[in-house]
């Protein structure tokens, strides 16, 4: 039976960065996730009879919101809803289902790398037939109905058992359970060449994956023991834990200290890698060495014609505009278009839909192919043990290498946690304020050139998004950038990433706080960080 519930709406629902991301009492209230999914639903056209994906990376909540979302398809008039097995989707998994089955799109449960559990966050996000995160005229859209909405549709159609595969009939349509993780193995097997990576796991090469009680977990056993030959133990803390084990599965150098620590230790694995709590984001480290997200981009980039999906080349690069510049040198040589989108997986969609770009990447540990529409988090790690497999050299070499040919962007990003709203706020509208008159002007003995507020000039659909993030550029390359993140769920975080370009090889391989000690000084002189939040140092450094 179908029923149409009656609600009022919340004035909360506008998707940040990312999705939805709330807390998971937020998310309990009365019709709080119906209002979300029926808003979703009520802003799209033409899905009668059409497939819906839904899955999550397995945080608490998940499996109740995904019974809402199996029954609200149902009373809206989808026809098959496709789930990952036990309610595990990893986001490109999600995403690659998507595309594979031509789907309509796609409901993934997720706050990514925020802590879960009863008082930690939950998240929804909506995907498209492309198999990318909605675009913003998309989430606005959804946003306005929220704000609109007097009624959800409903059916009863009791629990779905969501841990038995196979395809059955719910509600009149077809309610079909899967493998979260074949499909995206059998997608990997066709980008990189399996053969040469079993072999370099036999010659002996021992890595280490973290998957932080997370989503990845099955994914990394599966293909990187069971199908790869890595050594048992090699993936860890693989089991997703509904409140990842009480950690953050946020894959920094703060959150995976033990990784790092492991990784510069004496008995060193080759390779250390881990992902978040969605899977999409992918910290790696050499035996010695960490790799900065943004170097690893243009390292992946640079040396992607050495994996099988890659060999003929790449048709451009793509990067956010935090991110920092070393993509665009590589792009530079390879003779290949650069495109810097703000901050946000959203963005690209359209430059890889267009086959403007391959390859793209953010700062935040952020990287990604053509081959789904999501940063993907194993894909990353599978063609750094690729291009460590056909180079034959380890990964510090090939740092050391990259840079000696590049020059290297030494780069730092400061967050400044659950700083209270209005606080953030004003020091972001000073900032503003005062950014016509920044040019000219000297700080830290450094000469500003430019100062602005970015703003995006999509090249293919012609959208502009404006007020992306504040950027301060020095002579000679260097820049502070600043913005307010939009994955937070209680106050703000105000996010400040720091970057200066080094030519000279005598220079590289620095201590990086060091190497950017002026400009870190010189973004507290423009924007008063101190005097504004009242902390004296970043609760995150990554
Ligand atoms: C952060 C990152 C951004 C990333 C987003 C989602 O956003 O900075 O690069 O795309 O998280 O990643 P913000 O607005 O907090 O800076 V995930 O792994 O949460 O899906
Ligand atoms: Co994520």
């Amino acid at each position: 039976m179908i029923r149409t519930v009656s609600t009022t709406p919340y004035d909360d629902q506008k998707p940040g960065t990312s999705g939805l991301r709330k807390k998971v009492p937020v998310f309990q209230q009365p019709n709080y996730a119906e209002n979300f999914i029926q808003s979703v639903f009520d802003s799209l056209e033409g899905f009668a009879g059409k497939t819906l994906v839904v899955g999550g990376d397995g945080r608490f909540y998940n499996r109740e919101v995904i019974q809402k979302v199996i029954a609200m398809a149902v009373a809206n008039g989808f026809g098959r809803v496709v789930v990952g097995q036990g309610g595990i989707l990893s986001t490109p998994a999600a995403s690659n289902l998507i595309r594979k089955r031509k789907a309509f799109g796609g409901l993934i449960l997720s706050a990514s790398h925020n802590p879960g559990g009863p008082h930690e966050d939950f998240g929804i996000k909506y995907n498209a037939e492309n198999g990318g995160p909605a675009p913003e005229k998309m989430t606005d859209a959804i946003y306005a109905r929220s704000k609109t909405i007097s009624s959800y549709k409903i059916a009863d159609v009791g629990q779905v058992d969501l841990d038995r595969t196979g395809t059955f009939e719910v509600g009149g349509i077809k309610v079909e359970i899967v493998d979260p993780v074949a499909d995206y193995a059998a997608l990997m097997e066709t980008l990189f060449d399996f053969d040469a990576l079993r072999a370099l796991f036999k010659s002996g090469f021992r890595m280490r994956f973290d998957a932080m009680h997370a989503v990845t977990g099955p994914y990394a056993k599966e293909i990187l023991e069971r199908r790869l030959g890595a050594a048992e133990g090699t993936a860890r803390n693989f089991v997703p834990l509904e409140d990842f084990g009480g950690h953050h599965p946020d894959p920094n150098l703060v959150h995976a200290k033990h990784l790092y620590d492991e990784m510069m230790g004496p008995n060193a694995p080759d390779f250390g890698a881990a992902s978040d709590g969605d899977g999409d984001r992918n910290l790696v480290i050499g035996r010695g060495i960490f790799i900065t997200p943004s170097d690893s981009l243009a390292m992946l980039a640079a040396n992607a014609h050495l994996a099988p999906g890659y060999k003929s080349g790449l048709k451009g690069i793509a990067r956010s505009m935090p991110t920092s510049g070393a993509a665009d040198r590589v792009a530079e040589k390879l003779g290949i278009s650069i495109y810097e989108t703000p901050t946000g997986w959203k963005f690209f969609g359209n430059l890889l839909d267009a086959g403007m770009a391959t390859i793209c990447g953010e700062e935040s540990a952020g990287t990604g192919s053509d081959h789904v529409r999501e940063k993907d988090g194993l894909w990353a790690v599978l063609l750094w043990l690729n291009i460590l497999a056909v180079r034959g050299e380890s990964a510090k070499d090939i740092v050391a290498k990259h840079w000696a040919t590049y020059g290297q962007n030494y780069y730092s990003r400061h967050d400044y946690e659950e700083v209270e709203t209005d606080k953030a706020n004003a020091l972001v509208d000073e900032l503003r304020g005062k950014l016509a008159s920044l040019p000219g002007t000297s700080v830290q003995g450094m000469k500003i050139v430019s100062a602005d507020d970015f703003a995006y000039n999509d090249p293919v659909d012609g959208s502009v998004s404006k007020n992306q993030g504040i950027r301060v550029l020095f002579e000679g390359g260097s820049r502070v950038v600043f913005r307010l993140s939009g994955t937070g769920t209680s106050g703000a975080t105000l996010r400040v990433y720091i970057e200066r370009y080094e030519p000279d090889p005598s220079r590289h391989g620095q201590d990086t706080q060091a190497a950017l000690a002026d400009l870190i000084l010189a973004a507290d002189d423009i924007a008063g960080i101190r005097s504004h939040t009242g902390r004296d140092r970043p609760s995150v450094i990554t």
